[in-house]
């Protein structure tokens, strides 16, 4: 049906963030999600359906059109690729920094370098736009284990207090990209259901830009 609307949501972090925004453009959760199993979730407005999924699947629903909306970071749009998504609104939330760390006081060595992440795709296209040869080595989480234990040369990982990297003696070194939450459209549904998403966007959009009104200059 071209009426109802499928909206993937990433749980975690970005989750308790992205509610009062959509909230603010209409949609609100009708169960207390913390108490519910459920994958699928209907909202206030009955043709408006929520799913709950890992961010790192987010793009992925979208651009297969098991969802026409998404929300999820930029660090793993950039890890997944854009194939088959539009990317209409910052949402300007969950910010923080995409960087290379290494053990603290310590240099980048000169010839190869071995790189521990999670974002293999994003820090194969880095390091060779840097001119730099790297081995990339896919981790699923704690990266900053893999200096000291030897496994790899540096990390490449978010940032945001720089706390964890110095609790376990690690420092920034480069900053690769600006991070924060974006809303995803699947490019086949906004085309057919243009009419259902274009006022959704542009609720959202109003509600971040009455957050970023509200800011401190
Ligand atoms: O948990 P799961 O494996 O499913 O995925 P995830 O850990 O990526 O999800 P989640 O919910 O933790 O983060 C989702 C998104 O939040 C990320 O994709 C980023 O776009 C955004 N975000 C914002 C962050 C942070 N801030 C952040 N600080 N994601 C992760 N962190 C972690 C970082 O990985 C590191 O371990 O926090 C630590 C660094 O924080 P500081 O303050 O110590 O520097
Ligand atoms: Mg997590």
């Amino acid at each position: 049906m071209t009426d109802s609307i499928t909206i993937a949501l990433s749980k975690g972090r970005i989750l308790e963030e992205t509610l009062p925004l959509l909230k603010e453009a209409g949609i609100e959760l009708v169960d207390d999600i913390k108490k519910s199993r459920k994958l699928v979730f209907p909202t206030t407005d009955p043709n408006v359906r929520i799913l709950i999924i890992r961010a790192t699947d987010v793009p992925t629903y979208v651009q297969y059109g098991g969802a026409d909306l998404g929300v999820t970071g930029k660090d793993v749009l950039m890890e997944h690729g854009g194939d088959g998504l539009y990317e209409p609104l910052d949402l300007n939330i969950s910010r923080c920094r995409l960087m290379t760390a290494g053990p603290k006081g310590q240099e980048a060595p000169q010839g190869r370098v071995r790189v521990a992440t999670k974002f293999v795709n994003l820090a194969r296209r880095y390091y060779a736009a840097q001119g730099r040869q790297a081995d990339i080595i896919k981790l699923y989480g704690a990266m900053e284990l893999a200096p000291i234990l030897g496994l790899a040369d540096e990390i490449v990982d978010i940032v945001d207090t720089g706390n964890t990297l110095k609790a376990n003696g690690l420092e920034p070194r480069e900053l690769i990209e600006h991070i924060s939450t974006r809303l995803v459209a699947n490019r086949a549904s906004m085309k057919m259901k243009h009419d259902r998403l274009q006022p959704i966007i542009e609720k959202m959009g109003a509600a971040v830009a009455r957050r970023k009104n509200a800011e401190p200059a």
